[in-house]
């Protein structure tokens, strides 16, 4: 029998419309010029990551040999990032049921091949806040475990416009994306999937 989801844990697929749609990419496109695009590294041993990222709002969160943490500023150009766009503002409110605003937005960029091993999230101090996520471009195909590596694991394809709160103990949930339907969606300009995950950190 297919696990149960966790407490928590709301996935609303086919959320955005096409509008929403292309005006998050819009968005995406605009920011990426000031707050270019950079591959993360894993900590310690420095190893890329398969993905590329860039930030929305007051704090973004940034992979560095030095560690994961969560910057005022972007690594290559030492700005600030840039505001976080009022659609996701709005999004957040409409979905999250959590008071405070998300501090941080991490755009993920995966091209073909990108993948994110199984981890928890767990840079943030705010611990019980939600984390919303949204799926543009390429399908994934998402994992979504429990509380302990070990725990069975489910897996789902997400599709551009999906949504997925990860509220209560969903949130501490373990999680990845195992593989890139790659040219399965042509609105990511150069191809792939962008995500996008809203976060509370302090
Ligand atoms: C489940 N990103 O950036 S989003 C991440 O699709 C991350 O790019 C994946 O995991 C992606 O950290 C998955 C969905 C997601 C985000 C946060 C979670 C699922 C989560 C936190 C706890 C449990
Ligand atoms: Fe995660």
């Amino acid at each position: 029998m297919a696990q149960p989801f966790p407490v928590g844990f709301r996935y609303l697929p086919g959320y955005l419309n096409r509008e929403q749609h292309q005006s998050l990419i819009e968005t995406v496109k605009r920011v990426v010029i000031t707050a270019p695009f950079f591959r993360g590294k894993m900590p310690r041993t420095g190893t890329p990551l398969s993905t590329l990222g860039s930030n929305f709002g007051p704090l973004g969160w940034v992979a560095a040999k030095s560690g994961y943490r969560y910057c005022e500023t972007h690594p290559g150009t030492d700005k600030p990032w840039p505001a976080m766009p009022p659609e996701l503002l709005e999004l957040w409110e409409d979905v999250a049921e959590w008071s405070d605003d998300p501090q941080a937005c991490l755009i993920n960029w995966y091209r073909e091949g990108a993948k994110l091993g199984l981890h928890v999230d767990a840079d943030e101090d705010a611990k019980d806040a939600p984390v919303v996520s949204i799926s543009l471009g390429d399908q994934a195909l998402y994992r979504l475990g429990g509380l302990n590596r070990k725990d069975p694991t489910r897996s789902f394809k997400l599709s551009s416009g999906d949504v997925v709160v990860l509220g209560g103990a969903s949130r501490r949930c373990f999680h990845g994306i195992d593989r890139i339907y790659s040219g399965t969606s042509t609105l990511v300009p150069k191809g792939g999937r962008i995500n996008l995950t809203m976060r509370v950190v302090r």
